[in-house]
C-alpha cells in the first residue's frame, strides 16, 4: 500500500515575526506544495529519498546531537509524535516538491506536515491537525535549531483554498477572509538567502524576550509583547539598549497592522491592506532589520508599478520573497515591470509567480 500526501508551503500577507510573541498574524497556503510517497515498513526505519539524495534512519537509535541535515525535519517529527504517545511504524517516503527551499515559503513546515501527516495515517492513527503542526513545530526547535513561532505548520495543516487565514496565536482562534476576487497576491522571489538566517532568527526572538522581561519589571500581567501598548514600550524605553525597543516597536506596531488589515480585508479596501503592507516593510527593514536590499529593491520595485495596492517581505527574513497585492488584470504587467527594474538594480532575475489561496495538507492518492 502506497499512499500520497500533499502539504503546501505559504506566504504571510501580514504579520510578522508576531507569531512568536503571542500576536496576530495572515498566512495563505499557496499552490506550490510538498508531496511525501510513503510505503510503510515493517522494520522502524524510515528511508528517505529526495532527488538523488537517500537517507536511512531508525526511530529506535535518536542521536543526542541531530546532524543538521534535512532528514532531520521528517526523523525529528516522528519522535515528536511518538513522544506524545502516537506509535508508529517505518516507512519508505519518496519527497518532491515545487516549493523552493530557503526562500522564505515555508518549504521546512510542508516537508514536517506531509511526513509527519503521512507517518500518522499509515500507523492508523486519528489525526488533530493543530497537534500535528505544533509536533512540526516542536522538531524544528529540538531537531532544527530555529526557534520558530506556529504560523507555518498552521497554515501548512489548516490552509483554505480562497481564503487568508487571520489567526491568534495565543489562543488559537482562526478569521477565515476570502481574497476578493479581481486581485492576486503575486511571489516575487529575490533568489537571495544570507546564510545566517536561523541566527539572525534566534536573535530577534531572543531581543523580543529580553525587552518582555524588561517591560514585565513593570506591569507584571505583560507575557509577551502580544501583551504591550506603544505606551508601556515609550514609557519602558530608556531601560533597554535601543535595539531591543525598535525589535519590540516592530511587533507591538506590527499587531496593530494585522488587525487593521483583516478589518480592511474584509471590507474590501485594498487601498488600506495595500498601505499596511508597506508599513510593515518598512517596520521590518529599520525596526526589525531582517530585510536586505534585494528584499528592499523587489518592493521599491513593486510600489512603482501601476497596479499594485502594497508590497512587503514575507516570511522569516533575510532574503528570500517579496509578496505584491496586485490587481489582476495588471499581474503580468506588474510581474515583467519587477524583473525589469529588478535586474537594473541588483543583476539578478527574481523568479516572480502569481499564487492561488489554497487547502492545508491532505492525502491525495
Ligand atoms: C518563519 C517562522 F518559521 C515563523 O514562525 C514566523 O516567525 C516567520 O518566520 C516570521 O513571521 O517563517
Amino acid at each position: 500500500m502506497t499512499r500520497v500526501y500533499r502539504a503546501p508551503g505559504r506566504v504571510n500577507l501580514i504579520g510578522e515575526h508576531t507569531d512568536y510573541n503571542d500576536g496576530f498574524v495572515m498566512p495563505i497556503a499557496i499552490d506550490r506544495a510538498t508531496t511525501a510517497t510513503m510505503t510503510p515498513r515493517d522494520d522502524r526505519r524510515i528511508v528517505a529519498r529526495s532527488g538523488r539524495a537517500a537517507v536511512t534512519v531508525s526511530l529506535d537509535d535518536v542521536p543526542a546531537r541531530p546532524g543538521g541535515s534535512w532528514i532531520e525535519y521528517i526523523r525529528g517529527v516522528a519522535v515528536i509524535l511518538e513522544r506524545r504517545g502516537h506509535r508508529l511504524g517505518g516507512a519508505d517516503v519518496e519527497i518532491e516538491s515545487d516549493v523552493p527551499t530557503g526562500a522564505g515559503l515555508s518549504s521546512s513546515a510542508a516537508l514536517e506536515v506531509s511526513a509527519g501527516f503521512g507517518l500518522l495515517d499509515l500507523a492508523g492513527h486519528a489525526i488533530d491537525l493543530t497537534e500535528l503542526a505544533r509536533a512540526c513545530q516542536l522538531a524544528e526547535h529540538e531537531f532544527v535549531g530555529t526557534r520558530c513561532g506556529l504560523m507555518d505548520q498552521f497554515i501548512a495543516c489548516h490552509g483554505r483554498a480562497g481564503h487568508a487565514l487571520m489567526l491568534d496565536t495565543r489562543t488559537l482562534e482562526p478569521e477565515w477572509l476570502p481574497i476578493p476576487s479581481g486581485v492576486r497576491v503575486l511571489v516575487c522571489n529575490s533568489m537571495t538567502r544570507h546564510a545566517h538566517a536561523t541566527g539572525g532568527y534566534n536573535e530577534r526572538r531572543a531581543d523580543c524576550e529580553a525587552g518582555v522581561h524588561v517591560l514585565a519589571a513593570r506591569r507584571p500581567e505583560i507575557r509577551a509583547l502580544r501583551d504591550v501598548l506603544l505606551a508601556d514600550l515609550e514609557a519602558a524605553r530608556a531601560d533597554m539598549p535601543d535595539r531591543v525597543y525598535r525589535r519590540c516597536r516592530h511587533v507591538v506596531t506590527e499587531n496593530a497592522r494585522v488587525l487593521r488589515a483583516a478589518g480592511a480585508l474584509a471590507s474590501g479596501d485594498l487601498e488600506a491592506v495595500g498601505a499596511l503592507m508597506v508599513e510593515s516593510h518598512r517596520s521590518l527593514r529599520d525596526d526589525f532589520e531582517v530585510t536586505t536590499p534585494g528584499i528592499d529593491a523587489l518592493v521599491d520595485a513593486a510600489l512603482g508599478c501601476d497596479g499594485v495596492y502594497g508590497a512587503r517581505m514575507t516570511g522569516g527574513g533575510f532574503g528570500g520573497c517579496a509578496i505584491a497585492l496586485v490587481d489582476e488584470p495588471s499581474a503580468a504587467a506588474v510581474a515583467a515591470g519587477v524583473q525589469q527594474r529588478y535586474r537594473d538594480v541588483t543583476g539578478l532575475r527574481a523568479d516572480i509567480y502569481p499564487c492561488t489561496p489554497s487547502a492545508g495538507v491532505s492525502r491525495i492518492g
